[in-house]
């Protein structure tokens, strides 16, 4: 199965979880025109629209977004461009004195035999005021999610993928490939 990003973290995460599934994950790094939607689905989906194009063998790719209810959801869909512009930094200004509840939401799309199907997994926490942690990517290190008091950034790769936005919805692509072999 072949994973379509340009976002080395992404692959490291997804690699832990295909590990020891007996599917073979193969990283096509890849930065692909990214059409701005309103939705994580849409622009999941419309990746793929695209990229299928040219890669006409199965692949899957995802997006993800962070979602502030607070700030009427922003940067949901503008997540890749308020990280490589504010950063969590200036993200921590935004929600200052707001409610710093938040979700991951991470949608995956499927392109197999012709048709497209998504995946979708959601973490819920808060954006801590300090940043704390070094390993992870992104907003890792001002997320704290529900219930615990690490941030994504203080945690390892297996733990982050045991109940993470992207953790969840791989186990269930993963469940889904399974699903499709034949029967021994
Ligand atoms: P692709 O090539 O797969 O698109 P990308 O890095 O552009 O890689 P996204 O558009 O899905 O990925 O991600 C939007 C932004 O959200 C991205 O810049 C990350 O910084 C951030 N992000 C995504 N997943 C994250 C995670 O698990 N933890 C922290 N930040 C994350």
């Amino acid at each position: 199965m072949i994973l379509v990003t340009s976002n080395r973290h992404k692959f490291q995460e997804i690699a832990a979880m295909f590990h020891g599934t007996g599917i073979p994950l193969e990283w096509r790094q890849m930065k692909y025109e990214e059409i701005q939607e309103d939705t994580t689905e849409m622009i999941s989906y419309r990746s793929c629209v695209e990229v299928r194009k040219y890669l006409h063998d199965d692949f899957f790719l995802e997006d993800t977004g962070l979602y502030v209810p607070s700030l009427y959801g922003f940067p949901g869909p503008y997540s890749s461009y308020v990280n490589a512009t504010i950063g969590y930094a200036g993200l921590q200004r935004l929600v200052e004195g707001k409610d710093r509840r938040a979700y991951f939401k991470t949608v995956i799309s499927l392109s197999m035999g012709g048709s497209i199907t998504q995946f979708g997994g959601i973490l819920r926490g808060e954006i801590s005021s300090k940043a704390r942690g070094t390993t992870g990517f992104g907003f890792d290190p001002v997320f704290i999610p529900e219930g615990e008091n690490l941030t994504l950034a203080e945690m390892e790769i297996d733990l982050k993928n045991r109940f993470s936005h992207r953790g969840r919805a791989v186990s269930v692509l993963i469940e889904y490939l399974i699903s499709l072999e034949p029967k021994r």
